[in-house]
């Protein structure tokens, strides 16, 4: 659709209030706040591969990212919450050493709008620390988010932690990121990998 394009486009130039404004007509015209979440994440995924191709440089990234989570605290309101009991509790965070947070904010989104009780702990979390918080909140789930291939392996180790210290069947551990797999959550014994915000729904649903 041109529109989500143009709103795109406002993104990456770091038009924060034009984007905003945009995002808000958008709405008020009934494009979804799904359509604009999946537009943006592809959207931010093309950037990535400008970036990689050098076509683009850290500064341009970071104010696009900057944009986009102006844009997302528009639409996340209007993900609509069904009154249903609070499902799961869910601990969300980026491993040690990641700082990427438009994933996990989305899924945090997405889940909180599906009626999970979701905490989100934000980036570069510690082993420790992952696992401090699923005991005090007494959660149910503990997703990763990691970006990088020099960070994923975080993922393993949590649940290594979790193994060594007879807690591992206590929690559903879920990993997700751009390099992370289905092999890889295999291998690293998670219980799943979800390749967006929506299939985690669906994922943690049919638990
Ligand atoms: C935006 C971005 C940044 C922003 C992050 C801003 C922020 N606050 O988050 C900034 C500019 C800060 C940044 C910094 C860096 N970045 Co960067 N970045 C990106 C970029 C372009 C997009 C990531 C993104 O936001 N995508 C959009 C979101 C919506 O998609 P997503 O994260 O994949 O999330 C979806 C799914 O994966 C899934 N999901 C995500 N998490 C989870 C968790 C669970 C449990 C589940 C189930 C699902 C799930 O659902 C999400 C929503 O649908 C990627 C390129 C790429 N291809 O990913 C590079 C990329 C990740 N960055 C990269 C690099 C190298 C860096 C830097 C080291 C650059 C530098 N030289 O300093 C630093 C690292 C800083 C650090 N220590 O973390 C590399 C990593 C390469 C590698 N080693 O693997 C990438 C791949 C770019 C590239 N091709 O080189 N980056």
């Amino acid at each position: 659709m041109e529109m989500l394009d143009k709103l795109f486009d406002l993104v990456e130039d770091g038009e924060n209030e034009e984007a905003i404004k945009m995002a808000e007509v958008m709405l008020d015209k009934g494009v979804s706040p799904q359509t604009i979440i999946g537009a943006m994440t592809d959207g931010m995924r093309k950037l990535g591969d400008l970036f990689d191709k050098k076509e683009i440089f850290l500064p341009e990234l970071l104010i696009a990212s900057d944009a986009l989570m102006d844009v997302m605290s528009i639409v996340e309101p209007k993900l609509s919450i069904g009154d249903q009991a609070k499902k799961k509790t869910v601990i969300m965070g980026t491993v040690a050493g990641d700082l990427h947070e438009i994933g996990k904010n989305l899924v945090c989104m997405v889940l909180k709008a599906n009626g999970y009780n979701v905490i989100d702990i934000g980036g570069d979390v510690s082993v420790q620390d992952f696992i401090s918080a699923a005991e005090k909140e007494q959660a149910d789930v503990i997703g990763m988010s990691a970006l990088m291939t020099t960070t994923m392996r975080v993922q393993q180790d949590v649940i290594n932690q979790l193994v060594a210290e007879n807690k591992r069947d206590k929690y559903t551990v879920m990993v997700g990121g751009a390099p992370i797999n289905q092999d890889w959550a295999e291998k690293i014994g998670a219980d799943g990998y979800c390749k967006d915000a929506f299939e985690v729904v669906k994922f943690l649903d049919s638990k």
